[in-house]
Formats: C-alpha cells, structure tokens, sequence
C-alpha cells in the first residue's frame, strides 16, 4: 500500500513540474528603477536587505534593480518603490516562466555546445576530448566538492612547455547562474578547435586554464527540482542545522565579511561561511590561483546583467592604483564584443556597484597579485533563466571578447610578442 501511494505522489509531483507548478509560482519579480540621485540611495537600502531574493543590484540611474519576492512581500516592496517615484515592472507567477527551460534541459543528457549541460554530461565531454586531444588538453582533477563531485581544471595550450602567461577562468561559482558553465565549456570547445588549426591567435603564446564547474553540488542542485532552481551557495552543512550552504564569491580570505556579505547561515544568499575559505570549492580555486604563478589574467565568469567588473569589490570608495589599466582592458573586451554584434558591457569597479567583501577577483589581484582580475557577468534579459536557444547567439560574441583580451595578455606579457 505504501508503495503505490509512493508512486502515485510521484506521479502527481512529475505531473506538477511539466506542466510548471513548483513553490515559485506565487512569487513576482519586482524590477526597480532609479531615475534619479535619491531614489538610487533609497534603492541600495531596500537591496541591503537580507529577507528578499535580490538577482541583480542597480549599478546607477536607470539601470535596474531585480528582486524576487514571495507573495507576502510583493505589496509592501512594490508599494515602497512606487511613493518614490521609482519605476515598477511586475511579472507575477515566476516560476511558470522559468519551468518550462526547466522541463526542456532535463531531456537530453548528451553534452552540447552552448547548451546547458549536467555535470555529468560535462565531466564525461572533457574526459573524450582530453583523450583525443593528448598534445592540447590537459585535465587535472583538483579534488572533490563537499558532496564529492570531482572539481576539475582544464588546461588548453598549443605548447604546454612553451611556459606561457596563463589566462585563468572559473565558471559556475553560483549554482543558479546556468550561463556561466554554459559559456566556459563553450570557450573550451573553442579553443580545442583553434588548438588543431596552425595559427590560431587565441592559443599563440598564450595558454588557457578553465574550471568550468566551482560548484557542482549547487548546479545539480538547481538542475534537480524546480523549487530549488534560485539556489546560489554550496551545499555545504553549517552550524544551523537546516541552512545549508556558502557563498562561495563571499568566502575568499581578503577583506572577509568587511561589507554585503552575511554571518547567518540561513541567508540564502550571501552567507560568507564560519570562516574564509571553510569551503572546499574555494579552497581548490586557491589551489590553482597559487600553484600557477604565470597567470596574468583572471576572470570569474557570473550571470547576469553584461557587466565587467574590477577591484575593488569591498569597498565602493577606493580603486587600486592600476585601476586605469584595468579598465582599459575590460574595454578591449567591451569593443571586441560590440563588434561582433552584440552589446557593450558595463566596465566598473564592483564596488562601485555594490560592495561585498570575500569575493574572488579581490583575492586574486590583492593576494596571488594577479595582474588583472575581473568579474564578467554575462546575458542580458530573462534573468537567470537565458534562454538555451540564444546561447547559440551571444557565447560566440563573449568569445571575442576574450580573444581580444588575450592578444592584450599576450602583447604584455609573452616572450614571443
Ligand atoms: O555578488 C557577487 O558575488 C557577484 N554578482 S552576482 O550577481 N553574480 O552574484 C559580483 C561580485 C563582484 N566582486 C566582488 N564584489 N568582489
Ligand atoms: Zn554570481
């Protein structure tokens, strides 16, 4: 008996997701914009807030701010930011919208280009062309995520004992951030393509370190039920018993819990951990970052918004001194992108845009002192559920742009010029 009530609650909880009711269904997504000096400040006070879901900060006028709000709140929010005069833009029953990019990704567990890819699909793809590419592919196995997962780095080099600068990316830091894996794996079948073909200028003294999955255990986690699909941390045990997970952009050892992180374990968002680097993942990207002292550029590949951001990340007051050179590369980025078709990115300090302390790229230009460190934040519209079909579009425009980088990396830095 109990077995067949099993399988009939299955069968209604299947029935429930493909047809797209999941806990999100209720909530609305609140986009807020500033238009001038005041609302602005008053806006960074509600996004300070702990209690509501903020996808994406407002980094000035006219440049929203994304929340994600239960019914409970949605009134109240709403009604805050219409007395001021800010705009209001609602799309009620959230979770319908993104459940059927849901229902669609489950399907195939094939890996695929500039698609979204399970881990394991993933895991499998770079395993098959490390083995067929033996003179360009690299993978080494960094160790293993809380819940076990391997944490693997793929290494690309036209010439591994050319001992060329190193360009370092990390993806997927954010569980719920899809995009982001989505573009590093692209990058990693580009780059083998170039790899076969005789001077291809991305891979010309230049060599390419990509950690496409940080945080294996948070993806698969938003993969599994769409109720889960807003999940951000790691999915790490801590101190309250019911509240799992870190931040892992919030658990980086420089500046740690200054500002925009949080010390409560049940924040969903940005709970920085007990201490820094509690985290497994983190600790493996430190790994990296200081085993290889060649790397000359690190980018932390986030969604969303079209954003390329530099230290400082804690704090919104001060730049480093080298802010200027790192500006004008992120400009390079932002051309090569435009010329390729698509928009320009915002270049700021990502304190300029808001401050959080902990966070990956602050670590790598202040600690390893990697000479240029950014976060990119790619896609712009739909949130954190980009549409699969328009990856097709937009991953080959980031591309060139970080094509365009690494001819900057290379003039800099490489013995061959
Ligand atoms: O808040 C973050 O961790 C990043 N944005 S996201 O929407 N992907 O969560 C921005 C991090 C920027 N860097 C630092 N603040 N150090
Ligand atoms: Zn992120």
């Amino acid at each position: 008996m109990a077995k067949l009530l099993l399988i009939i609650f299955s069968i209604i909880g299947t029935f429930w997701q493909t047809i797209g009711i999941n806990k999100y269904n209720d909530y609305t997504l609140i986009q807020i914009t500033p238009y001038d000096k005041k609302q602005l400040k008053t806006l960074m006070m509600l996004t300070n807030s702990d209690d509501v879901d903020i996808m994406k900060h407002s980094h000035g006028l006219n440049d929203t701010a994304d929340l994600l709000v239960s019914p409970r709140d949605r009134r109240n929010v709403e009604k805050f930011a219409k007395l001021r005069g800010m705009g209001v833009k609602r799309i009620d029953h959230y979770g319908r919208y993104f459940d059927k990019e849901v229902a669609v990704i489950r399907k195939h567990d094939q890996y695929l280009s500039a698609k979204y890819n399970s881990y394991e699909a993933i895991s499998k793809h770079l395993k098959t062309l490390s083995k067929e590419n033996r003179r360009y592919v690299k993978l080494q196995n960094l160790g293993r995520s809380y819940e076990r997962r391997m944490v693997t780095l793929v290494k690309i080099s036209a010439n591994f004992g050319a001992r060329n600068p190193i360009i370092f990316l990390d993806a997927g830091a954010h569980a719920r951030e899809w995009a982001s894996p989505a573009f590093a794996t692209y990058v990693i079948d580009q780059l083998v393509v170039a790899a076969k073909k005789p001077n291809q200028e991305e891979l010309h003294g230049v060599d390419w370190y990509i950690l496409p999955v940080v945080n294996p255990d948070g993806y698969e986690f938003t993969r599994s039920d769409p109720d889960n699909r807003m999940w951000r941390k790691t999915r790490s045990k801590t101190w309250r018993k019911e509240c799992h997970g870190v931040d892992i952009n919030r658990n980086y050892d420089f500046m740690w819990g200054y500002r925009g992180a949080s010390f409560d374990p049940c924040n969903f968002q940005t709970y920085a951990g007990e201490k820094a680097f509690s985290e497994r993942e983190t600790r493996l990207v430190r790994k990296v970052m200081e085993a290889n002292k060649r790397i000359k550029l690190y980018i932390s590949i986030h969604s969303y918004g079209e954003y390329l951001i530099h230290p400082w990340g804690y704090t919104g007051t001060i730049l480093p001194d080298e802010w200027e050179k790192l500006h004008r590369l992120a400009q390079v980025y932002s051309k090569a992108v435009v010329q390729a078709g698509g928009r320009p990115f915002k270049i700021m300090s990502a304190g300029q845009w808001y401050p959080a302390a902990g966070g990956s790229d602050d670590y790598a230009f202040a600690i390893v002192k990697i000479p240029y460190a950014y976060t990119l934040e790619i896609t712009n519209g739909y949130q954190f559920n980009y549409p699969e079909r328009l990856l097709g579009t937009v991953l080959p425009q980031y591309y060139e742009g970080l094509k365009a980088m690494a001819e900057e990396i290379k003039r800099e830095f490489s013995k061959k010029g």
